[in-house]
């Protein structure tokens, strides 16, 4: 099954600018090269057109009760990924979708589920579950779940809400930072949230084995979010929002090498994205080369 790789060169969902030069730096980090020796077909898309912040007013005409900048141009990029990702499912192709900031997730979930009953496993630091009302920062990049699942605002935002998302088929994997209305909102809900305190217990494979069962039970398929903040910042520096005590190198491919072997088994992989990798606060490319890999061992490339 060839692999469509698409850009999506999007900031306005994170403060710290240089995340949407992230599609650029994961293609130059060799992404096309490790997919093919991991015994895929890649076949780059290119990146969405998308217009510099700059150019834009964050604040403009906020159409819902709360804060959540860039809204709007948050909505039109989510659309026309959505669109992307169902049409690139449609042709029978898998789609990869490379961040830009985590609210491009948003879309990617809304086209991967237009047509099936999506599960989803979210590899992150944070639970990006606040919604307009609960944020401590506006920024959109920590609520692609709560846009996905319809939450607070995102109820009424069609563009948004991916009815066929339910919370049940959702697993975080490696959570370790919560803000404090989030962390009600996360409790209230249905969906599995194993920790970094999971990790240390019971060993990366084991949890992510765990997080699989979730996502694919009553499910047609299984959305990967990797945001690279999922890591421990001394392992992948380049991210906007860094929160110590991360998962290590070893751990990370392991993860990414149990959602392989499980989509060998049983083909259960629909949609993936890789976001958050920020160049200007990186060290050498190397966030962005950990990314390329980590894709790579998601797509099967072994040691041996
Ligand atoms: C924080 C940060 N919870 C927020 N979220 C991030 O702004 O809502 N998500 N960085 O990846
Ligand atoms: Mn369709
Ligand atoms: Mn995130
Ligand atoms: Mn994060």
């Amino acid at each position: 099954q060839p692999i469509k790789i698409i850009g999506a060169p999007m900031d306005y969902g994170a403060d710290r600018r240089g995340v949407d030069m992230g599609p650029s730096a994961i293609r130059y980090a060799g992404l096309a090269d490790g997919l093919s020796r991991a015994g895929v077909d890649p076949v780059d898309a290119g990146d969405l057109s998308i217009p510099r912040a700059e150019e834009r007013d964050p604040d403009v005409e906020q159409p819902t009760q709360g804060h959540a900048k860039f809204l709007r141009e948050v909505e039109d990029v989510c659309t026309r990924l959505a669109d992307r990702v169902e049409a690139i499912l449609d042709n029978g192709e898998f789609p990869l979708v490379l961040g830009g900031d985590h609210s491009v997730a948003i879309g990617s979930m809304r086209g991967s589920s237009s047509d099936a009953d999506l599960g989803a496993i979210w590899f992150d630091a944070h639970a990006d579950l606040n919604t307009p009302e609960t944020s401590p920062s506006g920024n959109v990049h920590g609520m692609p779940l709560a846009a996905t699942l319809g939450r607070g605002a995102f109820a009424d935002m069609t563009w948004a809400h991916a009815p066929r998302v339910n919370e049940e088929s959702i697993a975080y994997v490696g959570l370790r930072s919560i803000d404090e209305r989030e962390r009600d909102l996360l409790r209230d809900s249905e969906m599995t949230a194993f920790t970094m305190a999971d990790i240390d217990e019971r060993g990366m494979t084991a949890v992510v084995e765990n997080a699989l069962d979730v996502a694919t039970t009553d499910t047609d398929g299984v959305h990967v979010s990797l945001d690279l903040d999922w890591l421990d910042p001394k392992t992948a520096p380049g991210v906007g929002t860094p929160v110590r005590g991360g998962v290590t190198y070893r751990e990370a491919h392991a993860a990414l090498e149990t959602v392989s072997r499980r989509h060998e088994r049983d083909g259960i992989l629909r949609s993936m994205d890789v976001v958050e990798v920020n160049p200007i606060l990186d060290e050498g490319n190397e966030t962005a080369t950990l990314a390329a890999e980590l894709a790579a061992s998601a797509f099967g490339k072994r040691i041996l």
